[in-house]
């Protein structure tokens, strides 16, 4: 009790002298992202399966008709995909459940269109239960995709379906497939169809026809911790094209209101909304083949490891997450060539991030918040991205200097705000001093929640990163060196 008392007095008097006198941090600037976000930010690369009875049929879109009795795979192995997506570095697997023909990779007890009329396992298997296993056993999240628009179900257009729609929702994230890190909510809508057997053109308003927000609450409440994907978010966007780009900028903000799956403008898309009202970020969706679904035509068009990493920086690089479709082929194995491909991705990777140069160097700032040790420069070299350096207010351009102690040869340089407390920084350029001269190496807009610039490579014993517009005081949490593999 008396040593209570002593050590309370103590600790008064030592604030009341002023020397643990705090700087306060900065306020959070313009909107944030929730808890959700930030640990879907730094997922950075996962995995989507695009199979189903178009993979027997060699169709992107089927039509709905189709019998599932040609839903066969002679050696189907999800345990297969998630260990090569884990070796190659994917953090998750997203499973088409029911693309737009409407056919089911588990047993729904609302449909017959589904894995039961399969000859696959005896009509007795469940895809969605099996790569959920094997995800969890191969350290990975597992997503889902659930096409709204379905060209088999009798009732699709009309009020009917979407009880139908929600249903399927409750019976996927509802008990049996553990946590569902994400959903994905296409925007291809409506069109021609079997629709029952009607074999008929539907349309439907995309902005009302789903009723979306009920869904989109449906979804939460099953699965807390779910982000939630279409073109208007409502947790992140499409990047609005599927080659693989993100784009400079990239603002996480975005104007949210009146956006839906299949209704947004390209250009909020690709570049956010800056000062946008919610934060959506970009989702990068691609596929290793030039389809979705496995062709065997498509066999010799697997993207190479430039091209790979070309999307890699673009997408990664920018801020986005990227989500890289990789299709199995009929026996329901990813195919050799995809696994080889994957393989040299991520040991690319790997290689290229294994040692930051800059981690515990030394680091200096042109302004630093209050002059505290809480905001200083080494904050963006402790190896903790979780700390950062923050300027004072009112400040909206900065330097900093990273000395790399002595001749350092490097072509990566990966930055981060620390967006918990918002987007900020509109216009970077990046030096390097070689044999005492600086040299631009990089420029960009946007940084957020990453950029990694490319670099040519070169030698040089310090970095300097120019913030050279603002829009609220700059607060960035890493500043990182790191040189590739090649040569
Ligand atoms: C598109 C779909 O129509 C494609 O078939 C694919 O699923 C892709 C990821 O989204 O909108």
């Amino acid at each position: 009790m008396i040593r209570a008392a002593i050590v309370l007095l103590l600790s008064l008097s030592f604030c009341l002298s002023g020397q643990a006198a705090e700087v306060p941090a900065p306020e959070p600037f313009g909107t944030i992202p929730s808890e959700a976000h930030l640990v879907w930010h730094d997922l950075e690369y996962y995995g989507f399966i695009h199979f189903t009875i178009n993979t027997f049929t060699d169709l992107e879109w089927g039509g709905g008709g189709e019998s599932p009795e040609l839903f066969n795979p002679s050696q189907c192995d999800p345990d297969q995909w998630a260990r090569v997506a884990a070796e190659s570095g994917m953090k998750g697997l997203i499973l088409t459940a029911k693309h737009h023909d409407g056919f089911c990779l588990w047993p729904s007890k609302y449909t017959e269109h589904s894995v039961k009329a399969s000859p696959w396992k005896d009509g007795k298997g469940n895809l969605v239960k099996e790569l959920s296993d094997a995800c969890k056993k191969h350290g990975l999240l597992f997503g889902l995709y659930l096409s709204p628009w379905d060209r088999n179900h009798a009732d699709y257009g009309r009020p009917a379906y979407i009880e139908y729609y929600r249903n399927q929702w409750r019976e996927l994230l509802g008990g049996d497939y553990g946590p569902v890190f994400e959903t994905w909510y296409d925007g291809a809508n409506g069109g021609s169809g079997y629709y029952g057997g009607a074999n008929e053109t539907r349309r439907i308003d995309n902005k009302t026809y789903y009723d979306w927000v009920p869904t989109w609450k449906l979804v939460r409440d099953l699965q807390p911790g779910n982000i939630r994907f279409s073109d208007g978010g409502p947790d992140i966007r499409w990047v609005g094209n599927e080659k693989g780009l993100g784009y400079d900028p990239n603002w996480a903000t975005f104007n949210r209101d009146g956006r839906w799956p299949g209704v947004s403008e390209r250009e909020s898309l690709w570049y956010g909304d800056k000062g946008g009202t919610h934060w959506v970020p970009a989702e990068v969706d691609v596929s290793i083949r030039p389809g979705w679904f496995w062709h065997e035509s498509q066999n010799d068009n697997v993207k190479t490891l430039d091209q790979l990493l070309e999307i890699y920086y673009a997408s990664v690089g920018r801020g986005c997450n990227l989500l890289l479709n990789v299709p199995p082929d009929r026996r329901g194995l990813f195919h050799e060539i995809d696994v080889e491909r994957l393989g040299q991705l991520g040991d690319y990777i790997k290689k290229t991030f294994a040692t930051d140069l800059a981690k515990g160097k030394s680091a200096k700032a042109d302004n630093t918040r209050g002059d505290s040790a809480d905001f200083a420069a080494a904050r963006l070299i402790d190896g903790d991205r979780k700390t950062y350096w923050a300027a004072d207010d009112g400040v909206l351009q900065a330097s900093l200097e990273i000395g790399l102690g002595g001749p350092t040869k490097f072509d990566n340089i990966r930055i981060q705000e620390y967006i918990p407390l918002g987007q900020r920084v509109e216009a970077f350029e990046i030096e390097a001093r070689v044999s005492g001269e600086w040299k631009k190496i990089a420029d960009g807009e946007t940084i957020g929640p990453r950029r990694i610039m490319r670099t040519e490579r070169v030698t040089a014993d310090a970095v300097r990163v120019k913030l050279t517009k603002c829009l609220a005081c700059p607060v960035i949490s890493t500043v990182e060196v790191y040189c590739s593999p090649q040569g």
